[in-house]
């Protein structure tokens, strides 16, 4: 077979081709291992005139590169009406599919606002951990070695003699034991309790705490930094009321209420009639306290406050239990977009 017929022969036969299986039959008929090219390569051991060899060389190495350049254009060709068959029906100009956005939490979008209105007052913003130690969490706030809250009935211990904390309060007295006054600090994060959950109990739930220390904080500084927050947050034409209170880390304590948001302090069922809601826990930070990080309490002073972030999201948003803001149930999220 001369040169130019198996030439014709190739393009013959890989216009026939028209599938995979049919492209590797051609490769194998002429390049296989018992392939016509290969079986002329292995022919060129019989020709004994050095020049002759050389054009024989030349020749079949033209049909080899031939036959390689033919797969390969038909292969391309293979591939390409593949994906042509799959987009058959399809109009690729048309836009994509929209991705559907998602939407802030309700107790994030209440953090941050509670966040945003003591930045605006020049505090700044301090985050710790969620495993704290029993001295971190209750000793340094002058909690007595017997108060309840040291029960294994209501803190999540660790084996390991260390607890899930019950307050952001250990991320301030961190803040305190690492830096010098003036110091003006939020704490906002996730704490735990072991309560049994109901429509207003969670045993994991949100909090916002701060505290203010220099010298000559007073209470009226207490009574104006909050005032403002609750008028900020809840309206400026509620009133605010300061009750007397008691925790071990304060003193004096307060219960610190807005007026009802509901009814606008004339008494509803959202107020028990009583035409205030409960908001926040607040008082002067206890002289023990500040001794317990090392701040001198003859010179300094200092106020502190704590509030649940689901209970002031609840309000705002009206939601009656609290269950619905763990449930992450897209119909009730949606809501807040
Ligand atoms: C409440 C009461 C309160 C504090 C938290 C605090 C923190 C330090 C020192 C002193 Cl490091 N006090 N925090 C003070 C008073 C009340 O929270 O009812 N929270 C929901």
């Amino acid at each position: 077979m001369d040169k130019s017929s198996i030439e014709n022969s190739m393009k013959q036969d890989i216009s026939a081709v028209n599938d995979a299986a049919g492209l590797s039959v051609f490769k194998a008929k002429y390049n296989g291992k018992k392939g016509i090219i290969t079986e002329l390569f292995s022919g060129m051991k019989d020709i004994t005139d050095k020049e002759e060899k050389k054009q024989a060389g030349l020749a079949i190495n033209e049909l080899k590169n031939m036959c390689e350049a033919l797969a390969a254009e038909k292969e391309k060709q293979l591939l390409d009406s593949k994906k042509a068959e799959g987009l058959k029906g399809v109009d690729v100009t048309l836009p994509a599919y929209g991705v559907e956005k998602g939407a802030l939490h309700p107790l994030t979008l209440v953090t941050e606002e509670i966040n945003s209105i003591f930045l605006r007052m020049g505090f700044s913003i301090e985050e710790g951990p969620e495993i704290e130690s029993e001295a971190n969490n209750f000793t340094a706030l002058n909690f007595p070695a017997d108060h309840p809250a040291l029960d294994m009935h209501d803190t999540f211990y660790m084996e390991n003699g260390y607890l899930l904390r019950t307050h952001t309060s250990p991320v301030q007295v961190r803040a305190m034991k690492k830096h010098k006054p003036p110091l003006k600090i939020i704490a906002p994060g996730r704490v735990y309790r072991r309560d049994a959950v109901d429509a207003s109990h969670s045993s994991v739930f949100h909090q916002v705490e701060g505290f203010m220390v220099d010298e000559n904080i007073h209470f009226t500084d207490l009574k104006g930094v909050l005032d403002l927050f609750l008028k900020e947050t809840f309206g400026n034409s509620l009133k605010t009321r300061f009750r007397p209170s008691f925790f071990p880390f304060t003193e004096p304590s307060a219960e610190v209420d807005v007026q009802c948001v509901n009814c606008m302090g004339k008494g509803c069922p959202a107020c028990k009639q009583s035409g205030w809601l409960e908001i926040m826990g607040a008082g002067m930070i206890h002289p023990n306290v500040l001794s317990n990080v090392g701040i001198d309490p003859e010179k300094y002073t200092g106020f502190a406050f704590g509030m649940g972030v689901e209970r002031i999201a609840m309000l705002k948003y009206q939601i009656d239990d609290m269950r619905l803001l763990f449930e992450n149930d897209v119909r009730f999220l949606k809501q807040f977009r």
